[in-house]
């Protein structure tokens, strides 16, 4: 008879054979007992790059950054109990912005549910509606083979139709420990591939949608969604052909290619404080960041208002659609046509676009530490093809109000599923893994609410820029500012020593004192192997009275 832990050994290895078969090729393992047969079978799987990583709430953004960069499933594996619930941030991240993971959670087996056994709790549908599927395994038997095509349908649950996050909850028996004799586990035979793809646009669609583009002043709307280098192409040329502006979130990344026209807004969020609504909207890409923008769509409320996803998760949240659409988003623009709009309109809204830059440049001309003026200047001297990934509260909003057009060829990323200040390091240092030297820019708050992750900072080559304002100042920009308790309740200034904390992790660490020295130091930062922190201590007041001559500018 075979050795109990070695069935229960091939058990797993047939899982994560199957996964790998499936095209699944990293792994992020936290370390622990029960899910030893997992962790094993990952670290001896030759196709599968593992990371072991303690915190399992880094292990899971860290996980969420890897698939964003990759764009395929990367598996996470953790032992029962609290380090599973730790993954729950990263996967309702996952969920909202449609991330590719493979949870695998090891359970205690059935006679040890219920009864008081250690570290042992109801792991069954742990997600709830987060995952797009949970499937409870049984414990390890002899007759494994069904698992391979088990492991790739669940492969292919998380890739569509709605991408995201799949539950796998694996019952593990004792003896945990195999055979020091055991095999390897094989590579794993390939199975079908899960292409994703978007539906073309009917016929019927795109003749409805031309009807509505052919009246009057339109614009194009781009939310934070990356939608590629093929979409950005066709959003370009399509705008070229309707002669309409292009408002496009920062994240989008459309102001950030170098083939972006004049008819791609340099200041977006600006430019829709001052101009006038538009006769009809093509919004896709999902909802932009910037508030002023979303009340110039609530503006032209009851105009036509076209809203494109790529999934059936249509962003609407002003709730002015009138009418939405599920299609290939490069398919739809190269499809769409209809005349050009009046001369006049691209004119009027290109000279509200001078006129935002010319008050940009005013905002970010001095040296004084200001967030505006480093990221004005931070994406104009990046590398092309640098990914600089963004933390929510003021530094993506800084980016969005200030950055401009710079065509540089940089890649954004940010977090705006849920839009939480949590786990930015971990998905930057995924990031960092997949693509190289990258950039993070985070505020103090969210630099503190990560520090777990600099543990991930010895091999990977991340420059970390914190924004320090003393606590969240984005509620300096909000109605709470007025309150007596502001200070004590929501900007909750830190007492952390930022770069003191970031050496006890081994991390390389300097403040300084002018935006040219960080962006300096972010650039030699990049040409380290590993990762280093830059601190800009900013002065909150300062730095809120510039953004508001700003926007008061016209
Ligand atoms: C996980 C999570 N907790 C709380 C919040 C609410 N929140 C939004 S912004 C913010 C302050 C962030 O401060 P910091 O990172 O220093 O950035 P700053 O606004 O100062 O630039 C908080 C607590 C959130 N978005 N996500």
């Amino acid at each position: 008879m075979s050795n109990p832990a070695d069935v229960t050994f091939r058990w797993a290895a047939a899982l994560i054979g199957g996964l790998a078969g499936a095209g699944v090729t990293r792994a992020v393992i936290s370390p622990g007992s029960r899910s030893t047969p997992l962790t094993l079978a990952a670290l001896r799987h030759p196709a599968i790059a593992c990371r072991m990583v303690l915190d399992e709430r880094v292990a899971g953004f860290h996980a969420l950054g890897l698939a964003k960069a990759e764009q395929k499933p990367v598996v996470l594996i953790a032992t029962s109990g609290s380090a599973i619930a730790n993954w729950l941030p990263a996967v309702v991240e996952a969920d909202m912005a449609r991330v590719p993971l493979i949870l695998l959670s090891a359970d205690r087996p059935p006679e040890l549910q219920n009864c008081g056994a250690n570290q042992t709790m109801d792991q069954i549908g742990l997600f709830s509606s987060h995952a797009r599927a949970f499937h409870q395994l049984p414990p390890a038997e002899e007759e494994s083979g069904w698992l391979a095509p088990f492991a790739a349908r669940a492969v292919a649950q998380s890739l569509g139709p709605l991408l995201g996050p799949v539950h796998i909850n694996v019952p593990l028996r004792e003896p945990l420990v195999p055979s020091a004799d055991i095999a390897a586990p094989k590579p794993g035979a390939p199975a079908a591939q899960t292409l994703t793809s978007a539906p073309a646009p009917t016929p019927a669609a795109l003749d409805t949608l031309s009807q509505v583009i052919a009246q009057g002043r339109g614009a194009i709307v781009c939310g934070t969604e990356d939608l590629g280098p093929e979409s950005r192409a066709a959003i370009f040329d399509l705008a070229e052909r309707l002669q309409v502006p292009v408002f496009a979130d920062a994240l989008s990344g459309l102001r950030f290619d170098p083939r972006a026209g004049a008819t791609v807004l340099a200041h977006p969020d600006q430019v829709s404080r001052n101009a006038p609504p538009a006769d009809w909207l093509l919004r896709l890409g999902g909802a932009p960041i910037s508030r002023a923008l979303s009340d110039w769509l609530k503006k032209a409320a009851g105009r036509p208002q076209i809203v494109v996803g790529s999934s059936s998760r249509i962003a609407d949240p002003e709730g002015t659609a009138t009418h939405t659409l599920t299609a290939d988003a490069t398919a739809l623009y190269r499809a769409l046509n209809g005349p050009p709009a009046p001369a006049d309109w691209l004119e009027q809204v290109q000279a509200l676009d001078a006129a935002a830059t010319e008050a940009a440049e005013r905002a970010c001309d001095e040296d004084t530490p200001f967030e505006g003026t480093v990221l004005r200047r931070l994406v104009r001297a990046l590398p092309a093809a640098t990914p600089l990934v963004m933390a929510n509260s003021l530094p993506v909003r800084a980016l969005d109000w200030l950055a401009g057009r710079p065509a540089s060829g940089i890649r954004l990323f940010g977090s705006r599923g849920v839009s939480g200040i949590d786990g930015t390091l971990s998905a930057a240092f995924g990031i960092a893994s997949a693509f190289g030297p990258t950039v993070a820019v985070i505020g103090d708050l969210a630099f503190q609410h990560d520090l777990g992750a600099l543990a991930l900072g010895a091999d990977l080559p991340l420059a970390i820029l914190v924004l320090d304002n003393s606590g969240g100042a984005i509620f300096d920009h909000l109605p709470q500012t007025v309150l007596p308790e502001f200070q004590e309740g929501w900007l909750t200034p830190s007492t952390l020593d930022i770069a003191g904390a970031a050496r006890s992790f081994g991390i390389e660490a300097e403040t300084v004192t002018s935006n040219d020295a960080a962006v300096a130091g972010i650039l030699a930062a990049l040409k380290r192997p590993a990762a280093s922190v830059i601190r800009l201590p900013i002065d909150r007041a300062a730095s809120l009275a510039r953004f508001r001559a700003f926007f008061a500018a016209r």
